[in-house]
């Protein structure tokens, strides 16, 4: 690996007339790099969460991130870690490569839902039907941010997207497809949930998720552990007039989104106690 000293730039300041703070006292394996990603966006929680956790618990060296194709994708930028870049909807595959030649690792797939539950959902499926040993987080925006907003697999009936400015209609499209009860049936899945990103507690429990998937891949349960965090593109969201704001994506997150999701955990091994969510 690089040395991390040798990449890290200055210290950002931001533009005249913003106000930024550090939330967080982990710099050690965050770059420090400007993100390119939306102000709002939860890609950037995930990001912290993954640099806060990585760091905590010393495994820099050990973690190897599994990228799809998507905004997330990014995030090799911000981590100071291993990465290996997929195809779009790859990424599974990605990761039970790299997770079998390398099983001392710690083997992270990052995907947006696109990625993960479209083009991406055989091979996601499959790595856990054969009990793959790695750790899938996806960030779920109900769209496929990175090409403008469209509708997706798991794009629920009030959002508005490029391609259905109204909503996505169930009688065309379907129903959104609800990714952990998709996967939690799987023997091979030995831990799946769901978190959010909406306000500074739904923060805390989906940190309290990841690093839960974290603790027992580190236990030596090897299986598939999956994580849908639901996030914003508060950008691409819009259509028949509306618009959002990334305060008020979040609420639609909390107010629509929700009805269609169970949040928490669905699949826990035993002796673990339980995390809850709002
Ligand atoms: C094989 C292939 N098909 C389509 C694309 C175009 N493409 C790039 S990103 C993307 C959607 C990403 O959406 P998602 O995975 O939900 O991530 P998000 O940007 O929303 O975080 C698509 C369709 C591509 N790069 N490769
Ligand atoms: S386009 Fe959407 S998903 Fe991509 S960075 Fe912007 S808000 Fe986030
Ligand atoms: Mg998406």
């Amino acid at each position: 690996m690089t040395e991390p000293a040798a990449r890290r730039p200055e210290r950002y300041t931001p533009p005249e007339g913003v106000e930024a703070r550090k939330i967080s006292p982990q710099l050690d394996v965050h770059t420090g790099l400007p993100s390119s990603w939306c102000p709002g966006c939860g890609h950037g929680s995930v990001s912290q969460i993954l640099c806060d956790l990585v760091t905590e618990l010393d495994l820099a060296e050990k973690t190897i991130l599994a990228l799809g194709v998507g905004c997330g994708s990014t995030i090799a930028a911000q981590m100071e870690v291993n990465t290996v870049l997929s195809p779009h909807g790859r990424a599974s595959d990605t990761a039970t490569g790299v997770s079998r030649m390398a099983p001392d690792r710690i083997v992270v797939q990052y995907s947006g839902d696109g990625d993960a539950c479209g083009i991406g959902l055989a091979g996601l499926m499959h790595a856990c039907n054969r009990r793959e040993n790695f750790i899938v987080v996806i960030y779920n925006n109900n769209a496929y941010g990175m090409t403008g907003g469209q509708m997706g697999p798991t794009t629920t009936k009030e959002v508005p997207t490029t391609t259905f400015q109204g909503g996505r209609d169930e009688e065309v499209m379907g129903y959104p497809m609800d990714i952990i009860k998709t996967l939690e049936h799987f023997p091979g899945v030995v831990y799946a949930g769901r978190c959010a990103l909406t306000s500074g507690v739904r923060y805390r429990e989906a940190s309290r998720m990841i690093r839960r998937a974290f603790e027992i891949h580190l236990a030596g349960i090897k299986g598939m552990k999956v994580i849908d965090c639901l996030g914003n593109c508060n950008v691409n969201w819009k259509g028949g007039g509306v618009t959002f704001t990334p305060e008020s994506s979040n609420q639609f997150i909390e107010d629509q989104i929700m009805k269609y999701f169970q949040m928490g955990e669905a699949t826990v091994p035993e002796g673990y106690p339980p995390i809850r969510v709002r």
